[in-house]
C-alpha cells in the first residue's frame, strides 16, 4: 500500500466532513485508495432534504455505513465513519478524540492531520427557498465552520483546513477576478486586500462569510487554511466507483440540488429539452469531478503555511450556459438523440451576458492534470446516464424556487 507521510511521518489521517455527499464520498474512496487513514463523517443533511423536497437522486446509494463496508470488501481498505451534525460540538469533538468512532484499528488515536470541511449545505436554491431554509444555509455553515476552528484550536492547531468554498463568492465583476487577494492602489498606497466579494445567493454568501471567517483566524490563531473556490462541477463516476454501481456517488438532476451540466446530460437521456435560464450566457468555471479529487488530494499533500489563508480558484475551463447546452446537444446527436435547447424565464437574479475572466493558475501550479470537456468525455457520461433512463423523473426539471 501506498503510504503517505504526515508531519510525524505516520500515515496521514484525514478527516472529512461531508463525507456522504456528491464530492464527500468520492474523496473518501479517493483518499483511502492513496493510502491516507480517512474518517469520513456526515449528518445526513442531503439525504434528508432529498426526501423532505421529493428530489432523489438518480442512483439508490447505500447509507455511509453499507458504503464503507463495501469498500472495505473490495479493497480491505477501512474508512471509518461517524454520523452527526458538526454544528454540535461535542460531536465535532468526538471527531478529534476519536470517540465517535469507536473503530480504530491501530489503538494508537491521534487528531486528523487535515480535515476537508464539505459539510456545508451546497444549494444557492435550497437558501433562497424562504426564511426556515436560510437559517439552516447560514447555522449549518457558519456554526459549523466556527466550531471546526476552535476544535483545531483545541485539539490540533496544525491540522490543515482545507475548506470547499466557490467561485459563487467573487460574482460577476467587470474586471479580472484574481485568486483569492486584490492588490490595491489608493492615493499613492498599496494594500493587499482579500478579493471583493458580490455573492449571488444567499448560500454563496455565507461561502463568502466563512472564507472571512478563516482569513480571521489565521491572523488571529495562526491556523492554517486552504479554501477552494471551485465552480460547478459534473460528473457522475470516479476512478474507484467507475465499475461498481454500489460506490456510486449521490447523483442530483433536479432545480434544487443538481449542477447545471449534469441537469442537461440527464435532460438529454430522456428528451427533455435543456433548461436555459434567461439569455443563456452566464458564464463560469467548470471542472470534472475526478479533477476536484486531485485538487483536494494535492492540497492536502502539499499543505498550507502556519498562519496562511491559502485561496486557490478550482475549475479548468469556463463555459457560457449556452455553450454548455451547445456541448450536450453535440453529444446527444452522436449518441442519437435529438437534443432541444429552450431558454425559459431565468428564476434567479444574475448577470446574464458579462465579462468573465478568473485567474486560475494556483491549483496547475501545484500539480493539477485538467480533464477538460471533451465530446467523448461528454458522451461517456451521457452512456451511463443513459443506463437509467427510465428512473429520471422528468418532474425534477422545472425551477420552482425564484429569488425575489
Ligand atoms: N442554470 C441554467 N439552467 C439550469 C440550471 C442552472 O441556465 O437548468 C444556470 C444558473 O442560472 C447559473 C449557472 O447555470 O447561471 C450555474 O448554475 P448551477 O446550478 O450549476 O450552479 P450554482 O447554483 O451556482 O451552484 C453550484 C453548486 C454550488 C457551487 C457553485 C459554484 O451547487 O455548490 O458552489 O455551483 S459557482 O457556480 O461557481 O458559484
Amino acid at each position: 500500500m501506498e503510504m503517505v507521510p504526515s508531519e510525524k511521518g505516520a500515515r496521514m489521517r484525514v478527516l472529512i466532513l461531508g463525507g456522504d455527499g456528491y464530492l464527500g464520498w468520492p474523496t473518501s474512496m479517493n483518499l483511502s485508495s492513496l493510502g491516507y487513514e480517512v474518517y469520513a463523517v456526515d449528518n445526513y443533511f442531503r439525504r434528508g432534504a432529498c426526501h423532505q423536497l421529493d428530489v432523489e437522486p438518480l442512483l439508490k446509494t447505500p447509507n455511509l455505513h453499507k458504503r464503507s463496508q463495501r469498500w472495505k470488501e473490495k479493497t480491505g481498505r477501512n474508512i471509518h465513519v461517524a454520523i452527526g451534525d458538526i454544528t454540535d460540538y461535542a460531536f465535532l469533538s468526538g471527531c478529534f478524540t476519536g470517540k465517535v468512532f469507536g473503530d480504530d484499528d491501530d489503538g494508537h488515536w491521534s487528531p486528523p492531520d487535515a480535515v476537508i470541511h464539505y459539510a456545508e449545505q451546497p444549494s444557492a436554491p435550497y437558501s433562497m427557498m424562504g426564511r426556515k431554509q436560510a437559517v439552516l444555509t447560514l447555522q449549518n455553515n457558519l456554526i459549523g465552520t466556527c466550531n471546526l476552528v476552535h476544535a483545531v484550536k483545541e485539539y490540533k492547531p496544525s491540522c490543515h483546513i482545507v475548506k470547499l468554498g466557490t467561485m459563487g463568492v467573487y460574482g460577476t465583476p467587470n474586471i479580472d477576478i484574481e485568486e483569492g487577494y486584490l492588490e490595491v492602489n489608493h492615493k499613492g498606497r498599496k494594500h493587499t486586500f482579500l478579493y471583493p466579494k458580490t455573492p449571488g445567493s444567499l448560500y454563496h454568501l455565507t461561502k463568502a462569510q466563512d472564507g472571512d471567517m478563516l482569513y480571521f483566524y489565521c491572523r488571529m490563531w495562526g491556523i492554517r487554511v486552504t479554501d477552494l473556490n471551485q465552480g460547478p462541477v459534473y460528473g457522475i463516476f470516479s476512478k474507484e466507483s467507475k465499475n461498481s454501481e454500489d460506490l456510486a456517488t449521490i447523483f442530483n438532476y433536479d432545480d434544487i440540488f443538481g449542477t447545471v451540466l449534469n441537469r442537461f446530460i440527464a435532460q438529454a437521456a430522456c428528451g427533455h429539452p435543456l433548461t436555459v435560464y434567461g439569455k443563456g450566457g452566464q458564464t463560469r468555471g467548470y471542472l470534472n469531478i475526478n479533477d476536484t479529487l486531485q485538487c483536494v488530494e494535492l492540497c492536502v499533500r502539499k499543505p498550507a503555511a502556519l498562519g496562511q489563508y491559502r485561496v486557490f480558484n478550482q475549475f479548468v475551463e469556463t463555459f457560457s450556459v449556452n455553450e454548455l447546452a451547445e456541448r450536450v446537444r453535440k453529444a446527444g446527436k452522436i449518441a442519437g438523440l435529438t437534443v432541444e435547447i429552450k431558454t425559459i424565464e431565468n428564476p434567479r437574479q444574475e448577470a446574464e451576458d458579462h465579462y468573465y475572466n478568473p485567474v486560475h493558475t494556483g491549483l496547475t501550479d501545484l500539480g493539477l492534470k485538467p480533464h477538460y470537456l471533451t465530446d467523448d468525455g461528454l458522451g461517456q457520461i451521457l452512456d451511463v446516464i443513459l443506463k437509467y433512463k427510465a428512473d429520471i423523473n422528468r418532474d425534477y426539471f422545472m425551477p420552482r424556487v425564484k429569488w425575489e
